[in-house]
C-alpha cells in the first residue's frame, strides 16, 4: 500500500487524497453546495423538510441556511467571506460575514439531530467557528489554537456533533475575534425541541444585537474600537432599515435576542408585558418567569421573551439606551439647549450665508431636516411614520399587531389606524388652572386644606 507521500507524487491521485484527507471524520464526502444571498430583506421562514415538526424562526432582515440530509446527518455549509451589507437604504458597509450576508444565515435544527457543518474560509486570514452555548465535544468548540488549528484561507473544515438540548444559541469566530466580530461575523443557531408541542409559539423572531464604528462617509468598520461605536444594529441593519415584526392578533409570539456587542442593551417593547422564556443556558420554567416590559441583554448572552399578541397597534420595540436609537453622531456636538445663538448666527452668516443654528430647542429638528451629510451616511434621526418623523435610528423597530394576518404572512401591513377616540390629539376645550398642592407643612393634614 502506498503511503501519503507516494500518492502525492502521482499527481491527480494525490490531489484526490489530499481533499479526502481533510474530511477524514466522515466517509464518502462531497461538499454540500453553499447557499448564497446578498438580500437584506426578511426571508420567509423555512418549514422543516425532514424529521420532527417545528415552527420555523424568522430572522429579521435575514435568512435560514438550507441543509441536506446525508446518511441521517444534517449537513450545512457556511462560507466565511467579505460581504457588502446594506445597513439601511443608501448606506452600505463592507463587512465580513457568511454566505453573502452579515449577520450570517440562521442555522436551524432539532434536538437529537446530528449536524455536520462545513466551514469554508474565503477570508484573507484564518478563522474558526465557536458554537456559543451548545454542549459538544471539546475539539468541536472552535477556539483557535485551543480546540483545533485555525481554518487557513482557502480551506474547509468540518464540525460534527449531536444537538443534545433545544434552545437559542449563537455562532461566531474565536480566532482574531476582536477583528472578525467587529467586521460583522456572527449568526444564530436555533435548536427546536424534539417534542413539537413543547413551548411552541406561532411567531418566532430572531434579533442579533451588533455594533459597528464606521466614520460618516466611509464603508469599513474601525476594528480597534472598544466602546465608542456609532452604529447600533439589529442583524447588521439600522432603523429605518429594520423590518417590522408583523404579528397576527392572538398569536403566541417569541422574540429571541442575542447580544454580541461590547455593552448591554435593555430591549423595551411598548404595549405589552412579557415573560422571559429562554436564555442561552436553557428554558426558563414558566412557573418562575416574571413579567417585564424591558429585558436587559447582557454582553455575550441571549434572552428570549414570549407574549400573547392581544393588543392591536403599532408598538415600538427598541434598545432603551437612547444613544443606541441614533445613527452615526458627531459625539463632540456641544449642547445648545436654551442658548441664544442670534449674535453668533449673524456673524457666521457673513462667511456662510446658508448657516442654520441647530439644537437650541433640542435636537428634534434633526428628524425632519434634509441636512447635507456625507455620502453613504444615514441621518442621525430618521424614519417617517403616519404622523411625522419618528426621530429614531439604530436599534429600533415596530411590532405591528393586526387581526386576520395569515400564518405565513410577514409582509408590512402599513401603519395602524387608531380607532376614533383612542389617539392623543390637541385639546381645544377649556384648560383648567394647574391645581396647587398644599405646602409641605399642611400636606398631610386631615381634612385637606382648602386653598382659597
Ligand atoms: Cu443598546
Amino acid at each position: 500500500m502506498m503511503n501519503r507521500r507516494q500518492l502525492l507524487g502521482t499527481g491527480v491521485a494525490g490531489a484526490t487524497l489530499v481533499s479526502t484527507k481533510a474530511w477524514s471524520q466522515t466517509d464518502n464526502r462531497s461538499l454540500p453546495e453553499a447557499a448564497l444571498t446578498d438580500a437584506a430583506g426578511t426571508q420567509p421562514p423555512v418549514a422543516p423538510s425532514s424529521g420532527p415538526d417545528y415552527n420555523p424562526v424568522v430572522t429579521l432582515n435575514g435568512w435560514t441556511l438550507p441543509h441536506r440530509m446525508k446518511d441521517g446527518v444534517k449537513e450545512f455549509h457556511l462560507v466565511a467571506e467579505p460581504v457588502e451589507r446594506e445597513l439601511t437604504e443608501g448606506t452600505t458597509a463592507y463587512l465580513w460575514g457568511y454566505n453573502g450576508t452579515s449577520i450570517g444565515p440562521t442555522i436551524e435544527a432539532v434536538e437529537g439531530d446530528r449536524v455536520r457543518i462545513f466551514v469554508t474560509n474565503r477570508l484573507p486570514e484564518h478563522t474558526t467557528v465557536h458554537w456559543h452555548g451548545l454542549i459538544l465535544p471539546s475539539g468541536m468548540d472552535g477556539v483557535q489554537g485551543l480546540s483545533h488549528p485555525g481554518i487557513p484561507p482557502g480551506k474547509t473544515f468540518a464540525y460534527e456533533f449531536d444537538l443534545i438540548k433545544s434552545g437559542t444559541f449563537m455562532y461566531h469566530p474565536h480566532a482574531d475575534e476582536m477583528v472578525q466580530m467587529a467586521m460583522g461575523m456572527m449568526g444564530m443557531f436555533i435548536v427546536h425541541p424534539k417534542d413539537p408541542t413543547f413551548r411552541r409559539v406561532e411567531r418566532d423572531f430572531l434579533i442579533m444585537l451588533n455594533a459597528f464604528d464606521i466614520d460618516p462617509g466611509t464603508y469599513i468598520p474601525r476594528i480597534m474600537e472598544m466602546t465608542d461605536f456609532n452604529l447600533w444594529t439589529w442583524n447588521s441593519r439600522i432603523f429605518p432599515g429594520i423590518d417590522p415584526l408583523v404579528v397576527n392578533k392572538g398569536d403566541d409570539v417569541r422574540v429571541r435576542v442575542g447580544n454580541l456587542t461590547m455593552t448591554n442593551h435593555p430591549i423595551h417593547m411598548h404595549g405589552y408585558d412579557f415573560k422571559v422564556s429562554c436564555t442561552d443556558g436553557g428554558w426558563v420554567n414558566p412557573d418562575v418567569a416574571w413579567s417585564e416590559v424591558s429585558i436587559d441583554i447582557p454582553v455575550g448572552a441571549m434572552r428570549a421573551f414570549d407574549f400573547k399578541a392581544e393588543h392591536e397597534g403599532d408598538w415600538a420595540i427598541h434598545c432603551h439606551k437612547s444613544h443606541h436609537t441614533m445613527n452615526a453622531m458627531g459625539h463632540d456636538v456641544p449642547t445648545f439647549i436654551g442658548a441664544d445663538k442670534t449674535n453668533v448666527t449673524q456673524k457666521i452668516r457673513r462667511v456662510q450665508p446658508e448657516y442654520m443654528p441647530m439644537g437650541t430647542a433640542g435636537m428634534a429638528d434633526m428628524g425632519e431636516m434634509e441636512m447635507p451629510i456625507p455620502k453613504n451616511t444615514a441621518p442621525m434621526m430618521s424614519g417617517w411614520g403616519k404622523y411625522g418623523p419618528i426621530e429614531m435610528g439604530g436599534m429600533f423597530s415596530v411590532v405591528k399587531v393586526r387581526p386576520g394576518i395569515a400564518s405565513d404572512d410577514y409582509a408590512d401591513p402599513g401603519w395602524y389606524d387608531n380607532p376614533p377616540g383612542t389617539q392623543a390629539a390637541e385639546w381645544t376645550g377649556e384648560i383648567p388652572e394647574p391645581m396647587q398642592v398644599a405646602d409641605a407643612t399642611t400636606r398631610y393634614t386631615d381634612p385637606p386644606v382648602s386653598r382659597g
